[in-house]
């Protein structure tokens, strides 16, 4: 059933001050999702503040002055060298202040972290807008839906309905309105080409190019963004790939060494696991990078195929299609045992 809008209008009615959240591990959909709302209330004249539980990664910096404004109340270190924010402090003296909260792209508590504090006290309106298909009971005021490909589409919907113009840019800032929501529903369908993509997907991205969203300088910045060292970690990736069970399993790693040789860091790991999956007939892959003591796994697939229970065999988690664990060892034990549960968990392999 479509979500009911006129109902977000009406609980909205009496609020003042309105905090935005989403989860822990920010991604371009809760991110966009956030800062298109926070835009579109504050042109209805609400005061809003868009809060975290932790920094947005560099990739989303392009969007300028908000990505610069977002507050954190988890107790990490604010960007740059500004001191360590004390999330109780802030949660206690500060929050309370705002009589709604508003939570985007996720109903989890967990992934709120101390945030979910706030909804825990009672003192303030709940909402919640979120597409995931296993949501926690927040609040009453549930305006989510599993069948959207992205929390986006649920934001345009109601943007669409309050009557703010897609069009909107605030004051000094680099983005409007519809460039925050094409990049959260583009990145959420990995540019459109996930199952999850409907026709309305289509439709509404259709509307905001209209709008004006800059689609190509997005996608520039969401994916043609890699540091000369990030690339020569994906040709070590690439070289050292190995395919078992048929073709059907790639695996590859990267050791101290190699990032070392890179000029890498860490970070450059982030969804480089991926690449594995551009080879054909491949179903699962796994990239092991090296950590001190051991190696962590990041784990994909497609389909069916569930890597989440083996991330989750090994003390880590996710979802069916993309997990991550760590485990002590060196590479070849630890390889062992992971091909041992890919044999285990999917007998016909
Ligand atoms: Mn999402």
């Amino acid at each position: 059933m479509a979500v009911q809008w006129q109902n977000f209008k009406t609980l909205i009615r009496d609020s003042r001050k309105i905090l935005i959240a989403s989860h822990a591990k920010l991604d371009g959909d809760a991110l966009g999702s956030e800062l298109a709302l926070a835009a579109a209330l504050r042109s209805l004249g609400f005061f809003v503040t868009v809060v975290n539980p932790d920094l947005p990664a560099e990739m989303f910096r392009f969007i300028g002055k908000d990505f610069e404004e977002i507050r954190f109340f988890d107790g990490t270190k604010s960007r740059e060298s500004e001191s360590e924010v004390d999330s109780r402090k802030l949660l206690s003296e500060e929050a309370f202040e705002y009589d709604t909260l508003i939570s985007v792209d996720t109903s989890a508590r967990g992934q709120l972290r101390s945030i979910s504090e706030l909804i825990d006290s009672g003192r303030m309106k709940v909402i919640v807008i979120d597409h995931h298909a296993v949501r926690e009971s927040l609040s009453e005021h549930d305006f989510s839906d599993s069948s959207k490909p992205a929390a986006g589409c649920l934001v345009m919907e109601l943007i669409e309905n309050l009557g703010v113009p897609l069009t909107l840019r605030e004051n000094g800032s680099s983005c409007s309105i519809a460039d925050f929501l094409f990049f959260a529903i583009a990145t959420d369908t990995g540019w459109f080409r996930f199952p999850s993509v409907l026709p309305e997907t289509f439709a509404q991205a259709a509307r905001l190019t209209e709008a004006g969203a800059l689609t190509s300088r997005l996608y520039r910045f969401a994916y043609e963004n890699y540091s000369p060292a990030r690339l020569k970690l994906l040709g070590v990736l690439a070289k050292n790939s190995v395919h078992d069970f048929g073709g059907r399993l790639a695996c590859s790693w990267l050791e101290k060494s190699d990032f070392e040789q890179c000029g890498a860091v860490m970070g450059d790991t982030a969804d480089l696991v991926n690449a594995l999956l551009m080879t054909a007939g491949v179903e699962a892959a796994v990239l092991f990078t090296e950590v001190p003591g051991g190696f962590r796994l990041n784990l994909r697939s497609r389909g069916e195929l569930n890597v989440g229970r083996i991330a989750g065999f090994f003390g880590g988690g996710g979802h069916k299609n993309a997990a991550g664990a760590t485990v002590a060892g060196r590479l070849e034990e630890v390889r062992r045992n992971v091909l041992e549960q890919f044999k285990n968990e999917i007998p016909e392999f």
